[in-house]
């Protein structure tokens, strides 16, 4: 029983600045929740640079075996609410260079590896524990073709077995004092974030119990 009760750990990350920004809530929300427990599971946080050659090399080395669920955040701005990513696809086409200038004009992440790999975060689950919470959020079918898309198909490829996901944050009230956008709170985008660590790590513990 103490083997199946052990603390999971949940690797969540966020991303660097860029596109000429000096903040990223991502990064700020991975960083507030880092240490944070949500029922037998410890948050573990990192931050990425956006640097298409260098993100997944960090993500290899933080992907330790005590490591049983990823959460990836990063910020897509125009966004309106929270969004749970379903789909990484094998493809790059950077808007703007990384900030490395790294530009990639269209081609695959990983030539002869899957067009796609799915979420292997619980989305439904997420989704109706961000309901009964009161915390608008929705699943959203394309995570684009930059860096964000970029690491959630590295997890997906590299540990298959792994649950591993994407989650957008839009803009939040420090990005949108500089121009008029729409924008979520940044203390109610990290509510969510908790809402949906709370509800992947209680996830986690029946998958452990039927597992073990
Ligand atoms: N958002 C970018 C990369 C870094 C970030 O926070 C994206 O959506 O790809």
């Amino acid at each position: 029983l103490v083997a199946v009760y052990n603390a999971h750990v949940i690797l969540l990350t966020g991303f660097e600045p860029f596109d000429g920004d000096a903040y990223n809530p991502s990064m700020r929300i991975a960083q507030a929740l880092e240490g944070t427990r949500h029922g037998r599971s410890r948050v573990k946080s990192a931050i990425l640079p956006v640097d298409g050659v260098r993100a997944p090399r960090h993500l290899e080395e933080l992907l330790t075996p005590e490591v049983r669920a990823v959460v990836m955040l990063g910020l897509a701005r125009g966004r309106t609410q929270v969004a749970l990513e379903r789909v990484a696809l094998n493809w790059a086409e950077y808007r703007i260079p990384d900030n490395a200038g790294h530009v990639r004009r269209g081609e695959r992440l990983y030539p002869g590896a899957p067009d796609a790999h799915l979420s292997s975060l619980p989305l439904e689950t997420i989704r109706i524990a961000w309901r009964e919470a009161g915390l608008p959020g929705y699943v959203s079918d394309s995570a684009g073709l930059y860096l964000c898309n970029q690491v959630f198909y590295t997890v997906r490829q590299s540990r298959p077995t792994l649950p591993a996901g994407f989650i957008h944050l839009p803009s939040d009230e420090i990005l949108a004092l500089a121009k008029p956008e729409a924008f979520v709170p940044l203390a109610f985008q990290q509510r969510s974030i908790e809402v949906a660590l709370s509800a992947l790590a209680k996830w986690l513990e029946m998958t452990a119990l039927t597992v073990d």
